[in-house]
């Protein structure tokens, strides 16, 4: 069987074109979805938003490949093919479409946003997480105002938290700006000097979770590190009780 030119380029194109629409599982990027009451809010935007991009890039993709295929010049032709740029209508459909789908991802991020920060009345427990150059420090202030665990970049803090009970964190910072993001939870906040900013959520799943500063912030930004780790209320009520005595064994050593 022989194929013409144009049937050949299409052989190459097909399969380019199949790997570009492949569309990731849930599993396949990592979300689960409810790790936190944060993923239950966010989670339909990253999908729709994944989906939006993926229809542009296909419709993108195809604007790009047709006329390479279809209005080639002729061998023998003119050097090129008729002019068509000014085209007035074009270049009001090419301005105004990605406006709205600007506007669009706008509007759904402030409106998702909003039912993130708005504070409820269910919140069991505070948590102040201060960023610093480079490292964490949690106050729990189920335990005390002055009860802190303080990380290190060569050990990085664990940030314990119960599960299924709702914890306002407050974000600051007094050097610079860090960004306080734990990925699994799909949550990410500003540590900002001289800003207080709130957060709140409830963890889900029990268990270890990796947690970073995800803004640039000097030298050993990279180990910048702590850990999330979901325990039972039980086990919550127990490490509070047991914090205040481990921070001051601490300082004798
Ligand atoms: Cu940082």
């Amino acid at each position: 069987m022989k194929f013409n030119t144009t049937q050949r380029r299409l052989f190459v194109i097909a399969p380019a074109l199949l790997a570009l629409t492949g569309c990731a599982t849930d599993a396949d990027s990592g979300f689960s979805g409810d790790a936190s009451s944060i993923n239950e809010i966010t989670h339909s935007l990253w999908t729709y938003s994944w989906l939006a991009a993926a229809v542009v890039g296909v419709f993108t993709a195809i604007l790009i490949v047709w006329p390479a295929i279809f209005h080639r010049a002729p061998k023998n032709g003119p050097e090129f093919p008729k002019q068509t740029q000014y085209n007035v209508p074009v270049e009001i459909a090419y301005t105004l479409i990605p406006f709205f789908i600007v506007a669009g991802l706008f509007y759904f991020t402030i409106v998702k946003q909003n039912e993130i920060v708005t504070p409820q009345e269910n919140v069991k427990h505070e948590i102040v997480v201060n960023g610093f150059q480079w490292s964490w420090q949690f106050t729990y202030l189920d335990a005390g105002e002055d009860i802190t665990v303080t990380g290190t970049p060569a050990k990085p803090p664990v940030l314990v938290v119960p599960q299924g009970e709702r914890v306002r964190y407050t974000i600051v910072s007094n050097d610079v700006v860090h960004g306080f993001w734990i990925p699994e939870f799909m949550i990410q906040m500003q540590n900002l000097p001289g800003v207080t900013n709130r957060l709140e959520f409830t963890a889900n799943k029990l268990g270890d979770f990796p947690g970073r500063c995800n803004i640039l912030c000097g030298r050993n930004h990279a180990q910048m590190l702590f850990t999330v780790r979901v325990v039972t209320p039980a086990e919550y009520e127990t490490y509070i009780s047991n914090l205040k005595p481990e921070v001051e064994k601490a300082s004798l050593t």
